[in-house]
């Protein structure tokens, strides 16, 4: 007996432009992240996704590691400007003909295809028209979702509309870290409510065709604060309201935290009524995206949030410096599923970076990135037999690849990339995560 109900989807996750290199062939049009990740000084070492893993050209090579692992599913994610070079207008099949490719690649090994439709590579062109900023965004999306839609939803598994809107709106806009790199207080709220008017009209389009297996993904954390001390207690659920109910109660209730409007001040809008209507818009599952915790103290001078999260000891973190907490996983899903009504629950990225070593006789020793997946799946199983509706677990990421602001320094692969020759080793937890799919989790549950 294992605590994992059969039928769970094991799988591992990618995105186009961290793995895919050629961000400009076949007619594609350049991306957000192109432009940002060309412009000097805003990432590790100068690196941009322009080779990546050169995915483009490895796709079989890439699908036989899927099946050596075993998976039952394949996160994957399109990149808009290779199939609407301009972002909307004219189609190119091209690009459309290299994701058809992968999904029968795929269909035919007997692996459920699970398609993020956009994981933050928006068309430079429709950068050029304010981007995520202008009131027409959702429907340029709807129109980019749509085409998809009619080419591949009756081969898709399961759709994902948009991933982690938090990171687009405040990394890409309030703090400027992510392209499109800017730093306006004013655009945050907005790219947030425009991601979930975005989300809303795919979700809308994609019931016309009959179907019922979509949702978007969200980067979640527990706030935990620091002391006991009123002051912390509040600065954590000021950040709990920023980072985890900002868009979860849009979803689910179609209103926004009240502490946001303290958070953005004169920033933030008045959001017609009409509109949160609108996005009120769960679908058919969440995709949970969990890394760390936070422990959060209050601290007035810091703006907007008046908190600053505690650094934790080096030893706890893994190498992007993020605690390694597995417990917060857990805790996260069952205050999911105590706060939103039990929804159902893809976990779809959960993974670590670590400074794994070179391949020895072929495979890389990674003790640390087999104990952070044992102790999450740990904590996965416990909230399953909580009554969580949890239907599958995918691991961030199959391959060493191209970790945005971090370049190439950050390795999450279950497969070691040699930037040299872009030749794939398996790390130990390749096999590890085989033997977990080949028991439908109970390796991970044994001692
Ligand atoms: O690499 C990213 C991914 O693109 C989105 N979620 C977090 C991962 C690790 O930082």
């Amino acid at each position: 007996m294992t605590a994992f109900p059969e039928g769970f989807w094991w799988g591992v996750a990618t995105s186009a432009y961290q793995i895919e290199g050629s961000p400009l062939a076949d007619g594609a049009g350049p991306s957000i992240w192109h432009r940002f990740s060309h412009t000097p000084g805003h990432i590790a070492q100068g690196d941009t996704g322009d080779l990546a893993c050169d995915h483009y050209h490895r796709l079989t090579e890439d699908i036989d590691l899927l099946v050596e692992l075993g998976v039952k599913a394949y996160r994957l994610s399109i990149a808009w400007g290779r199939i609407l070079p301009e972002g909307i207008g004219a189609t190119n099949p091209r690009g459309l003909g290299f994701y058809q490719r992968l999904i029968e690649g795929l269909l035919k090994r007997g692996i459920k295809p699970v398609v993020t439709l956009y994981h933050w590579d928006l068309p430079e062109a429709l950068q050029d028209r304010g981007g995520w900023v202008n009131p027409d965004s959702p429907l340029w999306f709807a129109e980019y979702a749509e085409i998809m839609f009619r080419a591949l939803a009756d081969r898709v598994a399961a759709w994902v509309t948009i991933n982690e809107p938090w990171v687009i709106a405040v990394l890409g806009h309030l703090e400027g870290r992510h392209a499109p790199g800017q730093r306006d207080a004013w655009a945050a709220p907005r790219v947030g409510h425009h991601l979930l008017l975005a989300h809303a009209a795919a979700v809308d389009l994609y019931r016309t065709l009959g179907q019922q297996s979509i949702g978007i993904a969200l980067n979640l954390e527990p706030q935990h604060a620091a002391s006991a001390d009123p002051a912390d207690l509040q600065a954590a659920q000021r950040r709990d309201a920023f980072i985890n109910r900002w868009f979860l109660d849009a979803l689910f209730f179609g209103r926004y935290p009240a502490e946001l409007a303290q958070i953005f001040g004169a920033a933030w809008p008045e959001f017609s009524a009409d509109s949160l209507v609108q996005i009120r818009c769960p679908g058919d599952f969440i995709g949970v995206n969990y890394y760390t915790r936070a422990r959060v103290a209050a601290d007035p001078g810091s703006r907007p949030l008046g908190a600053v999260c505690l650094k934790p000891p080096r030893h706890q973190c893994t190498e992007m410096g993020w605690e390694i907490y597995p417990e917060g996983l857990s805790e996260t899903l069952g205050w999911l599923k105590d706060r939103y009504g039990n929804p159902c629950i893809l976990i779809t990225e959960n993974g670590a970076a670590f400074a794994d070593p070179p391949p020895q006789a072929g495979v890389v020793a990674d003790p640390q990135r087999i104990h952070y997946l044992k102790k999450h799946l740990s904590a996965a199983a416990q909230a399953l037999s909580q009554g969580v509706d949890l239907r599958g677990y995918f691991v961030w990421t199959l391959l060493d690849n191209f970790e945005w602001t971090e370049g190439y320094s950050k390795r999450f692969g279950l497969y070691w990339v040699d930037r040299a020759n872009l030749q794939r080793y398996p790390k130990a937890s390749a096999r590890f995560y085989r033997a977990i799919i080949a028991t439908n989790g109970a390796a991970a549950l044994a001692d």
